[in-house]
């Protein structure tokens, strides 16, 4: 399985390589810190796993999808959640401690090409 880091800079240029979404069998990173995540919106190809990890010093949050009734723990600084996507879609999360601040965020699960 390979693995890639998105950061800020690196989410566009593995746009640019993939010329879109992350593939299948890729581990796709989301980072939460300063009360939000990171990229808060992401396309993926069915299949792929996306690890939302807490990259805060010290504050909390969770991986909540309503529509679902699923998601993770309170997740603590360095702590991670993942979950692979096996359906196309539009699967719409946010942060249960934290609705109130808007922390939110969208995986938008297109088929593989
Ligand atoms: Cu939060």
């Amino acid at each position: 399985m390979r693995h890639r880091r998105l950061t800020l800079g690196s989410a566009v240029l593995a746009t640019l390589l993939t010329g879109g979404a992350a593939q299948a069998g890729e581990v796709v990173e989301v980072e939460m810190r300063d009360y939000g995540y990171h990229p808060a919106e992401l396309e993926v190809e069915v299949g792929t796993t996306v690890r939302w990890v807490n990259a805060e010093t010290r504050t909390s949050h969770d991986i909540h999808f309503p529509e679902e009734a699923l998601g993770s723990q309170r997740l603590f600084p360095e702590e991670s959640f993942e979950r692979t996507f096996e359906e196309p879609g539009t699967y719409p999360y946010h942060c249960r401690p934290h609705e109130k601040r808007d922390m939110a965020g969208v995986i938008r699960v297109v088929p593989a090409e």
